[in-house]
């Protein structure tokens, strides 16, 4: 992760990864797996505000925070297949929150 994205060395696909979280920006950053739930899109979860007081759009799955610049971090994670979206609540101001769609192994 950087300032204010993330990239995976490989396609994610569902089921149980080890995952390597570096912090290769100057800024503090967190990961956050939300799990989209059906009859939903990435887009709405993205748009869910508490405030709003419409149902949730999705639900934590895992969380990695306040990871610092250069530190690197090891987490396991078992993903079902469907979409995510991913946040960093600390720079969400900055527009850090990404899509992520976890196919079944062996699809696309
Ligand atoms: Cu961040």
């Amino acid at each position: 992760m950087k300032d204010y994205t993330w990239t995976f060395s490989r396609p994610i696909t569902a089921g149980r990864h080890v995952l390597r979280i570096t912090n290769a920006g100057a800024a503090i950053h967190e990961l956050k797996f939300r799990r989209v739930l059906p009859g939903f899109t990435t887009a709405e979860s993205i748009a869910w505000t508490p405030a709003s007081g419409a149902p949730p759009a999705d639900v934590d799955l895992a969380s990695v925070t306040a990871v610092k610049p250069g530190v690197s971090v090891i987490t396991t994670i078992d993903l079902p297949p469907g979409d995510y979206t991913l946040w960093c609540v600390l720079q969400r101001k900055h527009g850090m929150v990404q899509s992520l769609h976890v196919a079944e192994l062996g699809r696309r």
